[in-house]
């Protein structure tokens, strides 16, 4: 299982590649990290160093690889944190790449535009890139409820709704979508739910919410890695989304017994290959 994985990287703590390298090494995957930036820190903190790396890098280093003659080796690339609007004519250039060495590899986009509580966190042009030009192209998307609406153009309120909307996200091309945090009105304010869909089967996953001072960013990253390393190894959509949801529940649950902001990525490492919960997804 090989895995290019194109997202940030924060030198210290836990976000983008930086949440999700390690967890699909433990599950048995090469990762093949490519920054889209460098930064110091995630940006939640207010203020960073670093840089976003020169657009032309992601190809460029593509490229690199497939003069290696190992590009037919990728079985998936997975994209993440974006960090200029420039940069996506390059991730579709990589892809291409990496389709034309191997037909069979796949591409999961997690579309990172926006956090419910914290509204639009990418840069000017992200969000219509990712809309517009990635999602076509990806076999598995993973939004947030907040990126849903912003990929379908509404707010979703119930369930109904956003399985409707997951349903024309699946008319663009990607076979397989993620719900990777809904916060539709009649959810049970106790419990954090995920919902994972394909063409002819929706799953609904529940587990308890922990209480944090501060949000652990980074969540979202590891959960769409996961989710990844669960289908490329072969589980159904709901083992992929269980598996996904109590490795994660794991890591915070480490996270929280710990106090800390910043994810317990390596002190929870054993969840990513047996989590020590087990949560069951329900078949709508
Ligand atoms: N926040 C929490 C606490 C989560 O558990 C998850 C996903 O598992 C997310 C957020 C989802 O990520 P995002 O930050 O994109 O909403
Ligand atoms: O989790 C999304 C994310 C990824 N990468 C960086 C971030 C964030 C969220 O704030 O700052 C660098």
């Amino acid at each position: 299982m090989n895995i290019l994985s194109i997202q940030s990287h924060v030198v210290f703590g836990h976000a983008g590649n930086s949440a999700a390298v390690f967890p699909m090494q433990c599950m048995g995957a090469n990762v093949w990290a490519l920054h889209t930036v460098q930064f110091s820190n995630h940006t939640q903190y207010g203020h960073w160093a670093g840089m976003v790396m020169p657009e032309a890098q992601i190809s460029e280093l593509t490229a690199g690889i497939a003069l290696t003659g190992q590009l037919a080796q990728c079985n998936a690339v997975l994209s993440g944190y974006i960090g200029s609007a420039a940069q996506g004519k390059h991730i579709l250039e990589a892809l291409q790449m990496v389709r034309a060495a191997n037909p069979l590899a796949i591409y999961h986009c997690d579309p990172v535009m926006g956090h419910p509580l914290k509204g639009c966190i990418v840069a000017p042009g992200v969000a219509e890139f990712l809309i517009e030009k990635a999602i076509p192209e990806a076999n598995i998307v993973s939004p947030n409820q907040l990126e849903l609406e912003m990929i379908v153009g509404r707010s979703l309120s119930s369930l109904a709704e956003i399985v409707a909307a997951c349903h024309e996200v699946l008319a663009r091309g990607p076979q397989t979508i993620l719900i990777k945090h809904l916060h539709y009105q009649s959810k049970d304010p106790a419990s954090f739910e995920m919902l994972a869909l394909s063409q002819d089967e929706a799953w609904l996953i529940r587990r308890p919410i922990l209480a944090f001072d501060k949000e652990p960013v980074g969540v979202g990253d590891m959960t769409s890695a996961l989710f990844l390393a669960s289908l490329l190894a072969g589980k159904s959509i709901s083992a992929a989304l269980e598996h996904t949801t109590a490795a994660v529940y794991g890591v915070l649950l480490e996270t929280a017994s710990q106090s800390r902001y910043e994810l317990a990525v390596v002190a929870a490492r054993e969840e990513y290959t047996r989590p020590s919960h087990s949560l069951h997804a329900i078949r709508l």
